[in-house]
């Protein structure tokens, strides 16, 4: 089963939008097994996001992410990478699709609302540099045969 690293971010968390965000991936199927609400501190952010260290955009991601609180959370289900981005939609809202999070309640790339890991190896990454292995609940959901086959 794969696991993903997902962030409400501040403005979903100012904006009242953490509820929304959960009850979508608990509606797709997926199961919540790690969360911790925080304020992400400079050294955090510029870990998470290295790889955009020298772009232009990236004092602004820095200063957004470290503005207010997040919830910060790891979900798990078949192709969870995949179906956890699918619902959050492009990383610029006006093209992401329809019925995506980013689509039904953002408008710019600088206030997309939320995080979700893009690759294997970066979910790997983003789970360690977040959660200790402690704050993951493995848990059984015997409503897991009613949602995907082969669990
Ligand atoms: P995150 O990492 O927030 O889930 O976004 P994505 O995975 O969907 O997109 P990304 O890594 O390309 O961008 C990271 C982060 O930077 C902001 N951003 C991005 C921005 O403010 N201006 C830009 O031009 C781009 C490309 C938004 C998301």
């Amino acid at each position: 089963m794969e696991r993903t690293f997902v962030i409400a971010k501040p403005d979903a968390v100012q904006r009242g939008l953490v509820g929304e965000i959960i009850v979508r991936l608990e509606r797709r199927g997926l199961k919540l097994v790690g969360a911790k609400f925080l304020q992400v501190s400079r050294e955090l952010a510029e870990k998470h996001y290295a790889v955009h260290k020298g772009k232009s955009f990236y004092e602004g991601l820095i200063s957004y992410i470290t503005s207010a609180p997040v919830m910060a959370m790891v979900w798990e289900g078949p192709q969870a990478i995949v179906a956890v981005r699918q619902t959050m939609g492009a990383t610029r809202p006006v093209e992401a699709a329809p019925g995506s999070v980013r689509h039904d309640f953002g408008l710019t790339v600088g206030r997309n609302l939320t995080h979700a890991s893009d690759a294997p190896e970066t979910a790997v990454f983003e789970i360690g540099l977040w959660f200790k292995d402690a704050e993951l609940v493995n848990w059984q959901r015997p409503t897991d045969a009613w949602i995907f086959e082969g669990n």
